[in-house]
C-alpha cells in the first residue's frame, strides 16, 4: 500500500512532513503562488506551492508535504513545501466541473459519463447514504438472529408475475432473470428459520418513470414462527430504524452535503387496513395509484406526526399467490405496504405454509403445480407459519435524499433505455 495519511487526518500531523495522495480536484494559480486541492476517499487537502505549473483536474497525484494552520485551507490545515509526484495523467478533462460546489451538468450527461462524474461530492453522497444503509440493514438483522444468504440470480420460472421477466438462454433451455430471492428466501425460513438477502433483482419494466429501474437492490427478509404479518412489519421497523442509525453514524458528511434530515421511526410504525385508506382516499379501486399513495403518506404525517405508513389487507385478488389470507376477512390478505415520503418502499406480508395451501392457491389462479416443483419441495417437508418483505433500496436512498429521480441513487442505473455505461 502507498504509505499516506488521509485528508480527514491532517490535524493529527501538524508540523509533520507527510505525504497524500488522490485526484487533483482543483488547481488554482495566483501571481505568486499556486493552490492545488487533493480529493481522497475522507475528503479535501490544500498544498500550497510556488508558482508554476501543475497537474490538471482528476490527475492522480501524490504529494509530499509539511502539514501547516491554514485559515482559508478545507479542515484548517493544508500542505507547504510540497513535493508533487503524478501517478496518472488523465487523457481528457472531464465532462463538467467536478470541484464547483453544484453539479452543473443535466442527468443524462451525468449518467452517460459515471465513472468520472460520480466522483462529484454531491454525486457521491447518496452512495454513500446508500451503503450506510445497506450496512445497518446487515447490523439490525445480524442482531435479530437472522442469517445472510445468496440465492440464485438465474431462475427457472417467474416469482412476482409473468409479465415483467426478462427471458435468457440458459444453455439452450428458457430461463429468466429473477425479480424476487421470494422462492428461495422462503425455502430458507426451513433451514435458518430467519434469513435475509441484499442482492440485484431484474424487472423487465415498460414504464419509464422516475421510481423504476430494469435492474435494483432488493433488500429480502424472511422469518419463520410468527403469529401473522404484524410480527413481521416489526422486524421491519427494526430494520428501517438499524439503517437511520447506520446512516447518521457513518454518512454525517454525506448528510451535511445534501442537507438531509432524516426522518423519525416511531416506536410503532401507524398502520391503516387497505379497506380503511381507500374509504380515506375516496377510493374504490383494488389497488392504490401513486397519488393516492402520496396523500396517504401526507395524512399518517398530519394525523400520526410519522413519515412511515403501513397500509395492511391489500386484497387477495392483488397479491401474488404465496399470500396468506387475512382468516377474520374474506377477501383481503395479511400482506401490507410500508409508505415513505409519499412512495411504496417496501412490500410483505405473511405467506401460505402447507403445501396444500399452495395446491390450491395456484389451483384458483388457473395455474398447476408443475412449473413450481422445486419451490414447492419446501413444503411438501413442513414449514412453520413464516412472513417477510422486501425494500427496494434506491427507493430509500431516493426519498431519504430528496433526489427526484431514483437514477441519481445508483452508480450505473439500468432502465428502459440504458444499458452503458
Ligand atoms: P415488490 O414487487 O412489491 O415485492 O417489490 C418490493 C419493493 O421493491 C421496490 N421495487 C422497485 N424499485 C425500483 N425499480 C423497480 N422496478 C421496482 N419494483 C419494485 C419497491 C417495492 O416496494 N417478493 C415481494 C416482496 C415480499 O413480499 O417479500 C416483492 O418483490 O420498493
Amino acid at each position: 500500500m502507498i504509505s499516506r495519511v488521509l485528508s480527514a487526518e491532517l490535524a493529527e500531523h501538524a508540523g509533520q512532513r507527510v505525504t497524500i495522495a488522490g485526484w487533483v480536484h482543483r488547481r488554482r494559480r495566483l501571481k505568486s503562488v499556486s493552490f492545488l486541492i487533493v480529493r481522497d476517499r475522507s475528503g479535501l487537502t490544500q498544498a500550497v506551492a510556488a508558482s508554476g505549473d501543475l497537474p490538471p483536474e482528476e490527475s492522480v497525484v501524490q504529494v509530499t508535504g509539511t502539514v501547516a494552520t491554514g485559515s482559508q485551507a478545507p479542515g484548517g490545515y493544508e500542505l507547504v513545501s510540497p513535493e508533487i509526484e503524478v501517478l496518472a495523467q488523465p487523457s481528457a478533462p472531464p465532462p463538467f466541473d467536478l470541484y464547483r460546489p453544484v453539479v452543473s451538468a443535466a442527468l443524462p450527461t451525468v449518467l452517460d459519463h459515471a465513472p468520472v462524474a460520480l466522483r462529484h461530492p454531491m454525486l457521491r453522497a447518496p452512495l454513500e447514504i446508500s451503503a450506510a444503509s445497506v450496512a445497518g440493514f446487515r447490523e439490525a438483522l445480524d442482531r435479530l438472529g437472522f442469517t445472510e444468504i445468496h440465492t440464485p440470480k438465474i431462475v427457472g420460472s417467474a416469482t412476482e408475475s409473468g409479465a415483467n421477466v426478462f427471458g435468457i438462454d440458459y444453455f439452450g433451455r428458457p430461463a429468466y432473470l429473477a425479480q424476487s430471492p421470494q422462492f428461495y428466501k422462503q425455502a430458507m425460513v426451513g433451514v435458518f428459520e430467519r434469513v435475509y438477502e441484499v442482492g440485484p433483482v431484474f424487472r423487465a419494466e415498460p414504464h419509464d418513470t422516475v421510481r423504476h429501474l430494469a435492474q435494483y437492490t432488493s433488500l429480502d427478509a424472511e422469518l419463520g414462527f410468527v403469529r401473522d404479518h404484524r410480527d413481521v412489519m416489526a422486524v421491519l421497523r427494526e430494520a428501517v430504524a438499524g439503517m437511520l442509525e447506520s446512516v447518521r453514524r457513518r454518512a454525517p458528511g454525506a448528510l451535511d452535503l445534501l442537507g438531509v434530515m432524516l426522518p423519525e421511526v416511531p416506536a410503532e410504525i401507524p398502520a391503516v387496513h387497505f379497506s380503511e385508506a381507500q374509504r380515506l382516499t375516496s377510493s374504490s379501486e383494488p389497488d392504490l395509484s401513486p397519488e393516492q399513495e402520496r396523500w396517504l403518506s401526507e395524512w399518517a404525517l398530519k394525523e400520526h406526526g410519522s413519515e412511515f405508513l403501513f397500509v395492511t389487507g391489500y386484497p387477495m385478488a392483488k397479491r401474488p399467490f404465496y399470500t396468506h389470507p387475512d382468516p377474520a376477512r374474506p377477501g383481503y390478505s395479511n400482506g401490507f405496504d410500508l409508505l415513505f415520503r409519499g412512495l411504496e418502499l417496501v412490500t410483505g406480508g405473511q405467506r401460505l405454509h402447507r403445501y396444500d395451501d399452495y395446491v390450491r392457491a395456484l389451483a384458483a389462479r388457473g395455474e398447476g403445480t408443475q412449473a413450481y416443483e422445486g419451490y414447492l419441495q419446501a413444503f411438501r417437508y413442513g414449514m412453520p407459519p413464516h412472513g417477510g418483505f422486501a425494500l427496494g433500496l434506491e427507493r430509500w436512498t431516493a426519498r431519504l435524499t430528496g433526489a427526484a429521480n431514483i437514477r441519481q441513487t445508483t452508480a450505473f442505473p439500468r432502465d428502459l433505455h440504458r444499458l452503458s455505461p
